[in-house]
């Protein structure tokens, strides 16, 4: 694990001593848009107009941000529109690799590199910043459009509706002053609050992480005990943000990171309603359990230094959910 400064890889681990222990994420650094015209999105430059072939996704299967954009993939019908290459699921002092030695992990598709650095290098020569997944290239301009997976799943979302004729609505306009409300709490206490306690390296960042991590998973409970989905009876973004977090909890997040007060099976509404997202078409098939348990586990060495896998529970994600 390392970090790209001026084009040269740096082996670093997360910098917590500046504060106080505590895991800050950095912003993302491409934040460009395909739009179904290539005009310019909300952000970072135009020129980047939805066509079949050319776009290509990197992911992590370990990786809960990396997942979002593959549940859109999938839920969009763009798996015939946008190809994806899938790294290894070890990180460790050379980052994301193009290594193939495990299920799954397909190389570098596009180009054959060796590491997912490269890509970045190779967008740009000079790049500072982490080199993380989910980083979505495009191939006609030999560059990254975006790598932050909040703004990916949007432009899955509508920019190619007139290619796929799926006009699905995960987003719904009139909806989304509300989604961001629950978007940002979910966001800050669920999906990152899992890592805040995770890779806390004092006491107090610890409980900060993870005491409002589990007030924000019992307001869930409650509110999935009165709406089939976080927003009503439609499915949004916002549940599916959520789900990848959900789906990683008791078999990664509730040990390795020490998220145990509870695990999400003992949440009779939050875990029905994980398995009613997961059972939707195509979605169980973006889940690569395989990559999630290994990836963590393996990877991060200052909390797992043996890097012993657990024998965990078996999760029966397909049992009857009962919601609806
Ligand atoms: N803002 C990014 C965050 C992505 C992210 O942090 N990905 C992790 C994997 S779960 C990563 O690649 N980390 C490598 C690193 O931080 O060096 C997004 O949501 O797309």
């Amino acid at each position: 694990m390392g970090q790209l400064v001026d084009g040269v890889w740096h082996d670093v681990w997360y910098d917590t001593k500046s504060t106080g222990g505590a895991f800050k994420r950095t912003t993302a650094a491409f934040r460009n848009w395909i739009t179904a015209d290539g005009s310019a999105g909300p952000s970072g430059t135009d020129g980047f107009k939805a066509e079949s072939g050319r776009y290509h996704l990197y992911v992590s299967l370990a990786c809960p941000w990396a997942h979002r954009t593959l549940i859109f993939r999938q839920l969009k019908d763009l798996t015939d529109h946008i190809t994806v290459s899938v790294v290894h699921p070890d990180m460790l002092s050379d980052g994301w690799t193009f290594e193939k030695d495990d299920d799954g992990a397909t190389g570098d598709t596009l180009f054959d590199l060796p590491f997912a650095r490269d890509i970045y290098l190779r967008a740009d020569p000079k790049v500072s910043g982490r080199v993380t997944v989910p980083i979505l290239w495009d191939k006609e301009r030999n560059t990254i459009v975006s790598n932050e997976s909040a703004e990916i799943i949007r432009m899955f979302n509508s920019a190619f509706n007139d290619i796929t004729g799926n006009t699905a609505d995960y987003w719904p306009e009139e909806m989304r002053d509300d989604i961001e409300e629950v978007n940002d709490r979910i966001y800050n206490t669920v999906n990152n609050g899992v890592y805040k306690a995770g890779f806390a390296t004092s006491q107090d960042a610890y409980e900060a992480g993870v005491i409002p991590l589990f007030e924000s998973l019992e307001w869930l409970e409650e509110r999935l005990s009165k709406s089939r989905y976080l927003m009503g009876d439609k499915i949004t973004e916002a549940d599916w943000r959520l789900f990848t977090t959900l789906v990683r909890f008791d078999p990664v997040y509730h040990l390795h990171f020490k998220c145990n007060k509870k695990r999400i099976i003992d949440y009779p509404n939050l875990w029905a309603y994980t398995r009613d997202l997961y059972q939707i078409e195509g979605v169980a098939g973006t889940v690569g359990m395989a990559h999630i348990i290994r990836h963590y586990h393996y990877s991060h060495d200052t909390i797992n230094p043996s890097r012993i896998l657990p024998i965990n529970p078996d999760l029966d994600f397909l049992e009857p959910h009962g919601r609806g």
